[in-house]
């Protein structure tokens, strides 16, 4: 027999009529060190933009740290008690100084009014509002200043990448109360060398970026992968275009924009930033940061920090390179990779030199030591050094170091004569070795630094090395690669890479014995040798000079080491690859376009001698 359903009294109390959701919750926050307001601030248009204010318990003439945000200025702990465990670590030195931290979405993302466009250019042709990221910045610190309590009325403004561009922006046309900015990895020009492009050549492992950012105004989906290697999956698709066909990027506005500009022309030229930041500098003391291997923003810091200090506007601007992937600065480093550092890098910077900068101006505190024009990690001798005249022209000389017989390397000239190989789009050289998954955090802010033992015996990387070093060859600046070529090919890519080729066996560290490690490297699309604005076919068995600028160097070849450069067409799936047959937009390429080329450098032409312009100081 079944039991009897219990049937006592059902009283009022134990029935909901309505819905178990709090009708309005008050966050009550017993035991917090600090309070959390959440406010939405109106721009001069009315647009309001959610911003969250940190302010300490107690706060009392308080500087205010600034950084505005396309990732969700709330997304971070509110369940913490302690302000200190409640952000990001690379607040703390801030937090326990005494700083009122804010945090505030950009126009038109997550919990921000408004329209979100893609690192809104500013102001003028491009931009025919009457609002961007610099009025947004100015009329955000004046509300704050206005409106929060505790504060000394002075504003510093951080932040890395997306959020250093927005720092960037902020520069051009400051609010009096900004006293001190520190662009971290700023995304600076996107065409050039920063996240989208290098030299013309598509970043296409950065699609996703496009569907996250711009799909919702929360964070969007990463594209969806047929299979689990990225090399596989864009090999398959073909051209970066039909990949962003399959997965519906016609969605998305941006995406038609970019599509339609793959020269650098004013889209892009209008937006570069170390072109508008030196038209309108600012007298706010400014430290340009970034890492030496920053995989997503190599560019920006260091072009611009050069354009303001060329136009006579060095004494406010400082320039920092330390030995980080991309945003290190805000993460713990004490090693890059295999590469093994004495204590936390980013820490110690932050702590010894990042806040003594923003207390200088923002506290009235005299730092121990006044912050040198530019301060460089060397690598080599795992030190930072100090510059008071970055590059210290007088002591250094670009010095031809020369691609010779044998695939030797050395600096005398060599004598005619050339190294072929065959770049065959269908079997690209991997930037990392397959299977690559573009969601790979660790092996993507690594790659700069891989082993290139991984592909230097493919027949189409040519590597040519030093003999083992018996004296120093230091380096302080930005190397030029210089190549002459020829190709049957009317399109083609040249990869060039600097190395340090450590020696076979190494008791320091054996894991690195023999370790091919790249100092500097970069890629450039040869259509654009003559003109980055108007691409032009190469002319087969015609000679053609491949000239650009590597990205910069403070190192150390040490004897026992040797030097090697490595050249080669195509760093997939990272870049898309140049077809080799001149097409109009290479986004675009038909698969019947992708065809080998037959590709020679020529070690001595009549026109020149291919070589690597290395600033050797004495
Ligand atoms: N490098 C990222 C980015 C910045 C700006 C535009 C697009 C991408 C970032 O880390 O924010």
């Amino acid at each position: 027999m079944a039991a009897p359903i219990f049937a006592g009294p059902v009283t009022a109390d134990m029935v909901q009529r309505g819905s178990d959701i709090a009708a309005k919750w008050k966050d009550t926050h017993p035991g917090y060190d600090y309070e959390r307001r959440e406010v939405m601030i109106p721009m001069r248009d009315g647009v309001k933009l959610f911003t969250v204010i940190l302010i300490p318990k107690g706060a009392s003439g308080l500087p205010i740290l600034l950084e505005r945000t396309p990732y969700n200025a709330g997304g971070f702990d509110d369940d913490k008690p302690h302000l200190r465990d409640a952000l990001r670590p690379s607040k703390r030195e801030f937090v326990d100084d005494g700083y009122i931290i804010v945090n505030q979405d950009v126009r038109g993302k997550h919990r921000s009014e408004g329209a979100y466009v893609m690192t809104r250019p500013p102001r003028g042709p491009l931009n025919p509002t009457k609002t961007d990221d610099t009025t947004d910045a100015y009329d955000t610190i004046a509300w704050l200043v206005k409106n929060v309590p505790g504060t000394n009325g002075r504003v510093g403004m951080v932040g890395s990448s997306y959020d250093g561009w927005a720092v960037a922006m902020a520069l051009l046309g400051p609010h009096p109360a900004l006293k001190a900015a520190v662009p971290e990895s700023p995304m600076i020009d996107g065409w050039m060398g920063d996240d989208w492009y290098h030299y013309g050549a598509f970043r296409q492992l950065g699609m996703d970026y496009f569907s996250g950012q711009m799909a919702r105004t929360g964070s969007g989906p990463r594209i969806p992968r047929p299979g689990a290697d990225d090399y596989q999956n864009f090999l398959e698709l073909g051209s970066a275009g039909a990949y962003a066909e399959r997965y519906g990027f016609d969605q998305l506005p941006w995406w038609k924009r970019f599509a339609a500009h793959p020269d650098y022309d004013a889209f892009w030229q209008l937006q570069a930033l170390d072109r508008i930041v030196p038209q309108h500098p600012s007298d706010v003391p400014t430290m340009w940061l970034q890492g030496l291997w920053d995989q997503e923003d190599m560019y920006g810091a260091i072009h611009t920090w050069e354009a303001l200090k060329a136009s006579g506007h060095g004494a406010n601007n400082h320039l920092v390179m330390g030995p980080w992937y991309h945003s290190q600065i805000n993460r713990a480093a004490e090693n890059l990779g295999p590469l093994k550092w004495k204590g936390d890098t980013a820490a110690d910077f932050r702590h010894d030199v990042m806040l003594p900068f923003f207390n200088t101006y923002l506290k009235d505190r005299k730092p121990a030591q006044p912050l040198p024009e530019a301060m460089i990690f060397n690598a080599a001798d795992k030190r930072w050094e100090s510059f008071s005249d970055w590059p210290i022209a007088e002591k250094q000389v670009l010095k031809p170091l020369y691609l010779q017989q044998d695939f030797a390397l050395g600096f005398e000239k060599p004598k005619a004569g050339e190294d072929k190989y065959v770049s065959d789009p269908a079997k690209p050289v991997p930037f990392l070795t397959p299977p690559v998954d573009g969601a790979d955090h660790d092996r993507w802010t690594t790659w700069l630094v891989q082993d290139q033992r991984n592909i230097s015996t493919r027949t189409d990387v040519l590597s040519y090395q030093s003999p083992v070093l018996t004296e120093e060859v230091r380096v302080q600046g930005a190397p030029i690669a210089d190549l002459f070529i020829k190709t049957n090919g009317s399109d083609g890519d040249f990869v060039v890479k600097i190395i340090d080729v450590y020696p076979p066996s190494y008791a320091e560290q054996p894991e690195l014995g023999g370790y091919q490690l790249p100092i500097s490297l970069d890629i450039f699309r040869g259509r654009y040798r003559n003109s980055f604005e108007k691409p032009e076919a190469f002319e087969p068995g015609k000679t053609a000079e491949i000239k650009f600028r590597l990205p910069t160097m403070n190192y150390v070849f040490k004897p026992g080491h040797r030097i090697m450069v490595q050249v080669q067409s195509s760093l997939f799936p990272l870049y898309d690859r140049n077809p080799q047959s001149f097409v109009p937009n290479i986004l675009f390429a038909k698969p019947a376009d992708f065809k080998p080329a037959t590709i020679s450098i020529l070690r001595a032409a009549p026109e020149g001698s291919s070589a690597v312009l290395l600033p050797v100081v004495k």
